[in-house]
């Protein structure tokens, strides 16, 4: 320990990477992965595909057409990694940035932007995709997945529970309140941080004083660190922890080390708070760029492979863009709909009174 280290700094921290920036492909004892060249075409065309919805997005917001967007950029490969690492039968409970994984759950990105255009409370069926609606209360997830892997483990079901949340989320009550749930009663439960290394304008040191994975081991349960930007790592990792979680070994705290490349929302300006060449810095860590690397290198793909999946992309950000212009505005009733999963007499007085007092503007007579 160095005489400049922070008080209770240890070994340094390890970071799992199996793919290096440059397309290198590096073993690691303990997460051998096997990948075919088709496999790995197919993570390259999710990761080209996912940014291209986002970029999509954005300019959406930008031209007045959604009321917000959060912005995925430089996290494709842990959204992707971890996305494709889950069964049918695994359950995901995302924040509000998951879209990558959203694309690995089979949801049509048009429901997430229906959202951000304020024409739907979620629009999706969790059940349908084992995708749980998206939630911007910081960390409060956690405790959700953290109940239902509670409820898989009684069930005997052969399943995981994964919960997404950022490096700010960890100072959470919530989050740490799930991970002593999680730790006492063994929970099939994965937590997968995205330390996107900023809080909104928050910087990771402002969260912590020792590498996030580290914390879990005061929980009482594993943590590793992963190359957030490698897809390779990060499916292993995740493979690996929900196998353990459904086997009956208990939560994995695994941090995807990443960054944020765009703003934290459409609403935030981060120049005004971080610095240019850090930016310039993580951009030579793409997370797309090096799998692109690695397949030319040992001649998996073609000039032809990429250039379909260009044109792919963009005809996905047209469809997409096309699809969302024509989303249709729900009726003013609709904000009652689903407040519970049955009829509910409250609910259905609330929305008749509401209903004769927007008629009532229409004829004039009521006030
Ligand atoms: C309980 C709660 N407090 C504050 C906020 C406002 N807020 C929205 S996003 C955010 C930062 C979250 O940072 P992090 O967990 O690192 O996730 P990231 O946005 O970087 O993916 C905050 C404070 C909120 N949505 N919920
Ligand atoms: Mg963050």
């Amino acid at each position: 320990m160095t005489a400049e280290a922070p008080r209770g700094a240890d070994a340094p921290p390890e970071l799992i990477q199996l793919l290096t920036p440059e397309g290198e492909r590096v073993e690691h004892p303990d997460y051998d992965i096997d990948l075919t060249a088709e496999e790995v075409r197919s993570l390259y065309r999710d990761l080209v595909l996912v940014r291209r919805v986002d970029l999509e997005a954005v300019a959406l917001q930008r031209q007045g057409e959604l009321g917000l967007w959060a912005s995925l950029l430089g996290q494709e490969a842990a959204q992707v990694g971890s996305g494709r690492a889950l069964t049918d039968a695994d359950m995901a409970f995302p924040t509000y940035r998951e879209h990558g994984v959203a694309w690995c759950r089979d949801v049509d990105p048009v429901k997430l932007l229906g959202m951000f255009r304020g024409v739907n409370h979620g629009g999706w069926d969790p059940y349908e995709h084992n995708f749980h609606l998206y939630t911007i209360v910081i960390g409060s997830q956690t405790l959700h997945a953290v109940g239902y892997a509670m409820g898989i483990q009684r069930d005997g079901a052969e399943a995981a529970a994964i919960v997404y949340f950022g490096d700010g989320a960890t100072s959470q009550g919530d989050v740490n309140e799930s991970f002593i749930w999680a730790s006492v009663f063994n929970a099939p439960v994965v937590f997968f941080c995205q330390n996107n290394q900023w809080a909104i304008s928050e910087p990771l040191e402002k969260q912590t004083r020792i590498p996030l994975y580290k914390r879990a081991s005061g929980f009482g349960f594993p943590g590793i660190r992963v190359d957030g930007n490698d897809v390779f790592a990060c499916l292993a990792v995740t493979r690996k922890a929900l196998a353990d979680a459904r086997s009956g070994q208990g939560p994995t705290l695994i941090e995807a080390f990443t960054y944020r490349m765009g703003a934290h929302t459409t609403s935030d300006d981060p120049t005004r708070y971080r610095v240019a060449g850090e930016l310039e810095a993580w951009k030579l860590k793409d997370p797309i760029e090096r799998v692109k690397a690695y397949l030319f290198k040992n001649q998996l793909a073609d000039q032809e492979f990429f250039d379909k999946v260009d044109a792919e992309a963009d005809a996905l950000g047209k469809d997409v863009r096309r699809r969302c212009l024509e989303l249709p505005d729900p009726g003013p009733e609709a904000l009652f709909d689903h407040v519970y999963g049955a009829p509910h007499a409250l609910v259905d007085e609330e929305r008749e009174q509401y209903l004769a007092y927007l008629a009532g503007f229409e004829t004039g007579a009521e006030r």
